[in-house]
């Protein structure tokens, strides 16, 4: 039954991304499956080549594994002691000893070469369209986006109180009342820290392939270029105290008017920060 509901899940999935996906409601795209298999779905470039990496290296070891379990089989059938009662008393031999030195050498390189340079594609962040500042804080996020209003709010997962009222289609322990969002093929700058009294903190979304430590009094940067709309989950990835487990991350990938409108209704919505600040200001001088 389960398998049944999970494939008719998919198809319907399938088709919705087939017909362009664009129906009212944010396609759900980067969230784990019962019983998944491998990693999930790649919406950038960055972890479409995560992706090619891991499956690549599978090959590999898949393949020195098979080798050296044959060799292993080989011996044990044609070297043990009933076999093979007067052992050979031959030792070293010079080519089978430069081989299985530089073999691995190889191997090692060819791995070594695409692995760095996929780091440093990681790691240095391209001229960004946009930029959003990531908060861990006990125990939830909260995001600033500097360049657009400079408007800052909270994100707190949605309980098994508010997500059926809010968010039914949403996944459990992932909705949150708050997503981010963030136009789509654009380069999103994340900058991420933790709030300075608190603990260490990780922002990861796997479907965009990053995974940065939130540090106090550190910013820390990464990026990501969603390719496709859609809603992709992630979640606080460093243990970090009572409510680790209940800190997730929601981006919302949406086209560039959609984003723009938001943007406005985020300004008036979020504006608190703006909106006091004589109050904010006053709070020093009452203090001293
Ligand atoms: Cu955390």
């Amino acid at each position: 039954m389960q398998v049944l509901s999970r494939l008719i899940g998919v198809t319907a999935g399938a088709l919705a991304f087939l017909m362009g996906g664009s129906a009212a409601f944010a396609q759900i795209m980067g969230q784990p499956h019962p019983k998944q298999l491998g990693l999930q779905t790649a919406a950038t470039p960055v972890m479409e080549d995560l992706v090619a990496f891991h499956d690549g290296l599978l090959i590999v070891i898949s393949v020195i594994t098979i080798f050296v379990l044959a060799l292993l089989l080989i011996c044990m059938v044609r070297f043990n002691r009933r076999r093979n009662p007067t052992p050979s008393r031959t030792t070293h031999n010079t080519l089978i000893e430069v081989i299985w030195t530089v073999v691995p050498i190889m191997i090692l390189t060819g791995i070594a070469i695409p692995s760095f340079k996929l780091l440093f594609y990681q790691q240095n962040i391209p001229p960004a369209d946009l930029t959003i500042k990531a908060q861990g804080n006990q125990w939830y996020w909260s995001y600033t986006y500097p360049d657009n209003g400079k408007f800052e709010f909270d994100s707190r997962m949605l309980d098994e109180t508010d997500r059926p009222k809010q968010k039914p289609n949403e996944p459990r322990l992932l909705a949150v009342d708050n997503d981010i969002v963030v136009p789509v093929n654009k380069v999103v700058r994340v900058q991420v820290t933790a709030d300075a009294s608190g603990v260490i903190h990780s922002f990861a979304v796997p479907s965009f392939g990053i995974k940065i430590d939130a540090v106090p009094g550190r910013l820390n940067e990464t990026w990501f270029k969603a390719e496709r709309e859609g809603i992709y989950y992630g979640q606080c990835s460093e243990l970090c105290g009572r409510d680790h487990a209940f800190m997730p991350i929601a981006v919302r990938v949406v086209g560039d008017a959609e984003f723009a409108k938001w943007v406005e209704d985020a300004k008036k919505k979020y504006a608190r920060e703006d909106s006091a600040p004589t109050a904010v200001a006053a709070v020093p001088a009452a203090t001293q």
